[in-house]
């Protein structure tokens, strides 16, 4: 691989991840990606990818430039992503480029897509392009992986990101023994959880939080055209048809029952029967089958029983933890229960990857599994050099 990379290429590429930031609420199941041709050290057209079946990045800033009765050729073209090389809903943008003849492409990191990976940077070199990926210790790396982490994980992986979205007092308490958690989150931690529903793929919830809060789980308070799925795992199908989260088709229902019983109550809902051996949902199976249906990024909003199972299956990759300083004491409800380990060197521990100060005394957290990463790092660092 060449890796040629001037300093000034990570400040354009960064600008790429800018552009490709305009569609982290719209693309799924495509990545964000984001394109930016550079003549003379001069931006001369940019593009983004907005939602599926519409231009990819590449596209849109070529056409920018066709329309301006401009051309790529001998220009550099910076992208987050390697460009695709496939037809799919749209033609592949290596043929696009090729055919511009510009004299370098520059991506972040290579697209894990099977229909994809590799190739395109091999025929970029064959048709004479001298190609260049950033370093994966760079700051323009990290930022263009955070931005498609769960298109990584979905096709490297084969399960989608898992993010636990928990919002909890200083003793670990979601809410009072009634299910009242007024204080617990504030504007901002509201503001930011729903940022993070938007981005997400889809919201998991469990049947004991819906019967106890009734929420719609939508995105509100940010500006998106696209809702995510939302999946309500239920294994003896408790849930009732006028719940708040059966407002419109967009649900999928996770239960241990049979898919024929689940349509007759949910008719709209689309439905997986995933039993484990305790008749109850079998999430490992469940971010399988979410993977194949094409979901990146999941964000689990349930309570203390799906919270714990999900991480005694070792599936939670991230924890965002917006903690309350306040203290509910020993009758509030607990934000995970999961079977203690048999001693502390046993057990489950994450790394610290952000933390941040909110309004109000409040704090959010980002804790990530060890391993969550590793597997995509490897996969991207094989594909150096
Ligand atoms: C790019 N630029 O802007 C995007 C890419 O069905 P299609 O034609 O939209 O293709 C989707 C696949 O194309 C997607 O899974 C990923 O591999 C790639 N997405 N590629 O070069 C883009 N959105
Ligand atoms: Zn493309």
């Amino acid at each position: 691989m060449t890796t040629i990379f001037a300093p000034s290429d990570e400040q354009f590429l960064s600008r790429a991840v800018d552009l490709a930031e305009n569609g982290l609420f719209s693309t799924s199941p495509n990545p964000h990606v984001g394109c930016l041709i550079r003549r003379n050290g001069r931006t001369i057209a940019e593009g983004w990818h907005k939602r599926t079946g519409l231009a990819h990045a590449e596209a849109m800033a070529l056409q920018q430039l066709q329309k301006n009765g401009k051309n790529a050729a001998g220009a550099e073209v910076f992208i987050n992503l390697e460009p695709c090389s496939h037809h799919g809903l749209t033609p592949p943008c290596v043929s696009a480029l090729v055919a511009a003849k510009p004299a370098r492409v520059i991506v972040a990191m290579p697209d894990p897509n099977p229909q994809v990976t590799g190739k395109s940077l091999h025929i970029l070199r064959q048709a004479g392009v001298l190609v260049s990926m950033t370093s994966p210790k760079s700051a323009v790396f990290l930022r263009a992986l955070e931005l498609n982490i769960g298109f990584m994980s979905r096709h490297i992986r084969r399960r989608p990101w898992l993010r636990l979205k928990i919002a909890a007092t200083l003793d670990g308490k979601t809410a009072l023994a009634d299910g009242q958690s007024r204080w617990i989150s504030n504007e901002a931690s509201r503001l930011d959880a729903h940022r993070l529903r938007a981005r997400s793929c889809a919201i998991l919830t469990g049947i004991g939080t819906v019967l106890q809060d009734n929420p719609a789980l939508t995105v509100r308070h940010v500006a998106t055209f696209r809702q995510p799925l939302r999946i309500l795992a239920d294994s003896k199908l408790k849930a009732r048809a006028d719940m708040k989260i059966f407002a419109d088709n967009n649900v999928l229902i996770a239960t241990a029952q049979s898919e024929k019983d689940a349509k007759k109550r949910f008719p709209d809902a689309a439905v997986l029967t995933l039993p484990n051996n305790e008749k109850k949902v079998d999430f490992e199976l469940l971010m399988k089958a979410l993977a194949d249906k094409g979901i990146n990024e999941v964000t689990a909003e349930a309570g203390r029983k799906i919270n714990g199972a999900l991480l005694a299956a070792g599936l939670v990759d991230e924890i965002v933890l917006y903690v309350a300083a306040r203290v509910f004491g020993d009758t509030g409800l607990d934000m995970l229960v999961s079977p203690s380990p048999s001693s502390p060197a046993d057990a489950r521990h994450f790394e610290l990857h952000d933390v941040s100060r909110l309004p109000a005394d409040n704090l959010k957290i980002v804790y990530r599994a060890p391993a969550a990463l590793s597997e995509i790092l490897k996969y991207i660092k094989e594909r150096f050099d």
